[in-house]
């Protein structure tokens, strides 16, 4: 981009005079931008040639979800432009982290399965490897969350500006997308073909984003599909603004609200444009030679959101190009593979039949014909009614998205190990049993180059000063790290960056949301989707215990803490809500109480997302991991938190055992019940938590003022939460794991009392975390799935 400062100085301030316009941050970002974008067009051309004269075979990554965060600092960063780009300004008397602040970021994630593919997205490029994404181009993002009163409010975050946007329009791949209509068979040159009579048309325009790996040599592609009114709908069977209006909403929001019919109409169109428009443009791709399919590209599914993936290939193949079925779905199988992420019953999608039935027509056979096909191999092998209906993709009228994944992919992965176990055990059992080379883990990653080079460099700088650089490139060297945490000089490093970490989360929360926070004190840190698994109850009930000892007991004074949470509910999402609702109502008790505040506040952060959790997760002592056993897949806001040397307490769940497995027990705070306690207790429905509250003083006293209302506002909330820890039998063990949980917490105060031990500790998370580098997770899912070549670029 340019090979000095003061070239860089230059290009900018002529860049600026040339607008002639008045000098602000908005320009200046406007220049950065279009500065940093020139350079990545060029890349990103050649990136695309290399790719086509090659013949390399090409991975598709589909996803309802990709949580990128804020790109132009990352992408700085990625070029190896970042500090050249800050100096330089700085000199003209212009902050980069303002410009940088300028940016909305686009919404379009919820949580760990969005940001994850963000992660994939900025590995791939990062290791030469040709992998792309599709998703949607919600216009409203996930909502941005305020709170009224202490309730969650909902807004559409606008992240679409009129130029410089982070997105370019393709219209010339724009596709079109039928739903409804009628099946009809026709003739034609070559025999019986199917076709849809009288759909109603929606156009699917793509808009592309560059994905910059490292040292900005490979630009990979995010190809996000924007619903709009398609020429092809002349006649709509319904008023045209009504037509208009129903088009608009399908690319609206995230995750619509699925309550009602409608909401589970918009979703399944949203998934089916997905699915439709991506294989449409995909298969344009690779007409001249489908029968190699498999070998010249992988198509992953990122959970079951895509899973229509597979009946619509199937369709392509043989209503487009008149494969019969055998022949296509061999090619569908070997080109598909499905990545599971939950469990969770309610989170394995489901469609009614009827519903599937009338909005995609043609879909539905071709399901059903799986399913038919499917079950007819079950009985010649002689298989039991039991094991039937466990493995029926169509069963009562409902269409399970899961069994069809599986049985469409040829491979399946878990995301952190207990969880395959868990998957290919129970969940999965049969389906495994049936497939017994299918299922594989492959444990979740991040990518340390936003979560640790761009997040904290400060500490990225630290690192490099003790090991070199190569870890930037090779993160599990961060390894070598481990000799240093005997370094005194090293540690003191280490604190007084964490100490600058913390000012600068306490700088942005004053900015935003003029709340100020105790530098000195332990800052624990509760960040992510709110969800009845992911315990942030149990957080919330062991600070009300805390303050409770505080006012009952005159010896107990422990050292000051801050307990932040971040995180939103899902609109629909009732439990989510009453709990966010409970901690802001507690915040504000224990936060004006004179005595209690000196040891405890509590800090909710507003509207949690990527650029929060930059600012949040490099200032923390303490990483909250504290599901239910056996609930989170794997989780990897754990990894962020223990490669910026957080410590964390958490429970033997998801990825946190290969956490402690990595860095140690002794290098973490772990308590609760394992796995299989709790599915046992599920299993044989023998746990009651009245029992725990009628033998525990302490517990029995929490509940009293509970039901008091003492820690609520208003009835409503305090019979709610009440009701789910005690007449809804407490569904995600709470009451069951407080004690321990408040004990893992009295030892983290005992820790902290020796400054350089716990600074060690931090240490040894860090060395321990490279293997949680998303290029580790990449590189196996390259090695035994998509089997993809490097292809290094010219730079
Ligand atoms: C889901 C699972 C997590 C898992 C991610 C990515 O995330 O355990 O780490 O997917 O695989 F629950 P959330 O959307 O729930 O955060």
């Amino acid at each position: 981009m340019f090979s000095s400062k003061e070239e860089f100085k230059k290009t900018f301030t002529d860049r600026i005079e040339s607008k002639g316009t008045e000098k602000s941050l908005e320009l200046a970002h406007e220049i950065l931008w279009e500065m940093t974008n020139d350079w990545i067009q060029e890349s990103w051309k050649r990136t695309n040639q290399l790719y086509e004269e090659n013949h390399e075979k090409q991975l598709y990554y589909i996803s309802i979800e990709f949580l990128i965060g804020r790109v132009l600092g990352q992408n700085l960063i990625n070029l190896n432009f970042y500090n050249l780009v800050k100096e330089g300004l700085d000199e003209l008397g212009i902050e980069l982290s303002e410009i940088e602040e300028l940016e909305i970021e686009p919404g379009l994630g919820n949580g760990g399965l969005g940001r994850l593919a963000a992660c994939f997205m900025d590995s791939l490029a990062s290791l030469e490897l040709p992998g792309h994404g599709y998703g949607l181009r919600y216009r409203g993002g996930l909502f941005t969350q305020h709170f009224v009163n202490g309730n969650q409010t909902e807004q559409p975050t606008n992240w679409i500006k009129d130029k410089n946007n982070v997105d370019t329009r393709r219209e010339d791949l724009a596709v079109d997308i039928p739903y409804y209509g009628e099946v009809q068979l026709v003739m034609g040159l070559d025999g019986m073909r199917t076709k849809i009579e009288n759909p109603e048309w929606v156009k699917a325009v793509p808009y592309d984003i560059p994905i910059v790996g490292a040292n900005g040599g490979t630009v990979n592609t995010l190809r996000l599909w924007q619903a709009e009114v398609s020429n092809r709908s002349s006649s709509v069977g319904k008023e045209y603004a009504v037509y208009e209006r129903e088009t608009a909403h399908i690319t609206d929001r995230l995750y619509p609200d699925d309550s009602l019919e409608t909401g589970k109409i918009l979703r399944l169109k949203q998934q089916y444009l997905l699915c439709s428009a991506s294989l449409q443009n995909i298969i344009s791709n690779h007409k001249s030679s489908l029968e190699k399919l498999p070998e010249s590209i992988a198509i992953q599914i990122n959970d079951t959101h895509p899973a229509l993936a597979v009946p619509e290939l199937m369709r392509i193949l043989i209503d487009d190009f008149s494969w019969d079925w055998e022949r296509a779905w061999d090619v569908t199988t070997r080109t598909i593979s499905y990545t599971n992420h939950t469990i969770l019953e309610e989170a394995m999608e489901k469609w009614d039949s009827h519903l599937i039935q009338s909005l995609l027509p043609r879909i539905f056979l071709i399901i059903e014909e799986i399913d038919r096909r499917f079950k007819e191999s079950l009985q010649n092998q002689g298989k039991d009614d039991e094991t039937l209906r466990k493995l029926s993709i169509i069963e009562d009228g409902v269409i399970k998205m899961a069994v069809l994944a599986v049985v469409g992919s040829y491979r399946v992965n878990g995301v952190a190990k207990l969880h395959t176990e868990i998957l290919k055990k129970r969940e999965m059992k049969e389906l495994n049993e049936q497939f017994p080379n299918k299922f594989h883990n492959k444990t979740n990653g991040i990518t340390h180059r936003r979560w640790l080079i761009k997040a904290n460099q400060e500490l990225s700088g630290l690192v490099t000063e003790a090991i070199g650089s190569q870890w930037m490139k090779e993160p599990e060297r961060l390894s070598e790290l481990h000799y240093f945490s005997q370094n005194q000089s090293f540690l003191q490093n280490f604190q007084e960056i964490k100490s600058l970490k913390k000012e600068q989360l306490i700088h942005h929360l004053q900015r935003d949301q003029n709340i100020i926070v105790d530098p000195s004190s332990i800052f624990d840190i509760h960040i992510k989707r709110f969800h009845g698994y992911k315990r942030q109850l149990m957080n919330i009930l062991h600070i009300q215990m805390l303050y409770d000892r505080i006012k009952r007991d005159s010896t107990y004074r422990p050292y000051p803490r801050t307990f932040f949470f971040g995180g939103k509910a899902a609109p629909s999402y009732h439990f989510a809500k009453q709990v966010i609702k409970m901690i802001n109502t507690v915040a504000t008790k224990v936060n004006n109480d004179p005595l209690a505040r000196q040891h405890l506040h509590i800090v909710f952060v507003e509207n949690y997302n990527v650029t929060q959790a930059e600012y949040l997760i490099p200032a923390a002592d303490v990483s909250e991991q504290i599901s239910t056993a056996s609930k989170e897949a794997s989780g990897t806001g754990n990894m962020k938190f223990m490669m910026n040397g957080a410590l964390t307490i958490g429970t033997f769940d998801g990825a946190n055992v290969e956490i402690f497995e990595q860095v140690g027990q002794e290098n973490a705070f772990v308590f609760g019940m394992r796995a299989e306690q709790v599915m046992d207790y599920e299993k044989n429905h023998s746990y009651n938590p009245k029992e725990i509250i009628e033998s525990d003083v302490e517990i029995e006293k929490l509940m009293e003022e509970l039901v008091k209302g003492d820690w609520t506002e208003g009835k409503a909330n305090a019979d709610f939460i009440v009701g789910q820890l005690l007449h809804e039998g407490d569904p995600y063990f709470v009451l069951k794991d407080l004690q321990s949980y408040a004990k893992a917490h009295e030892k983290i105060l005992d820790a902290y009392e020796n400054p350089i031990k716990w600074a060690e500790m931090g240490v040894e998370n860090i060395a321990a975390s490279g293997i949680f580098s998303s290029d580790r997770t990449i590189q196996q899912y390259s090695d035994d799935v998509w089997h993809l070549t490097k292809v290094p670029s010219i730079y």
